[in-house]
């Protein structure tokens, strides 16, 4: 199937009349583009769930004066490097920084990076986000 298809859906009027609340505060103009997003947001968490090839970010918030911390962070990301495409470090103040890490690799690989890099001790803070490679979504 090309090109844009129309479909019926029934569905309780509750139901619907709790959705069009929901996608009216959230800013969408039309049902078609919330449900779009939807089909998407299944998609995706397909993608992961199956262990396929994707993207995640990795955010971790530490303090750079914990020597040893900033040593095995920066190993871990060596280590893996060839699944590691991007880094951003941001100085939040003279203690904390802000590091996001772009990961493309198969989903299970990319939650055992995120895992080691989030569990290192004296993170403060250290978070997935499972995003895609957009494959498959129009
Ligand atoms: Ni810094």
């Amino acid at each position: 199937m090309k090109g844009t298809v129309r479909f019926g859906v029934s569905l309780p009027g509750e139901l619907l009349e709790h959705f069009d609340q929901l996608i009216a505060r959230k800013g969408y103009k039309t049902r078609s583009e919330a449900i779009r997003d939807l089909i998407r947001e299944h998609l995706v968490a397909h993608e992961w769930e199956e262990d396929r090839e994707t993207v995640g970010t990795v955010t971790l918030v530490y303090d750079h004066e914990l020597r040893e911390l900033t040593q095995v962070l920066t190993r871990l990301q060596h280590l893996y490097h060839p699944a590691i495409i991007s880094s951003l470090h941001v100085h939040l103040d003279e203690h904390n920084c802000l590091e996001v890490l772009v990961i493309r690799d198969r989903a299970r690989r990319i939650r055992e990076i995120a895992d080691r890099l989030t569990s290192v001790r004296g993170v403060k803070y250290g978070a997935l986000t499972m995003a895609t490679s957009g494959q498959g979504l129009y």
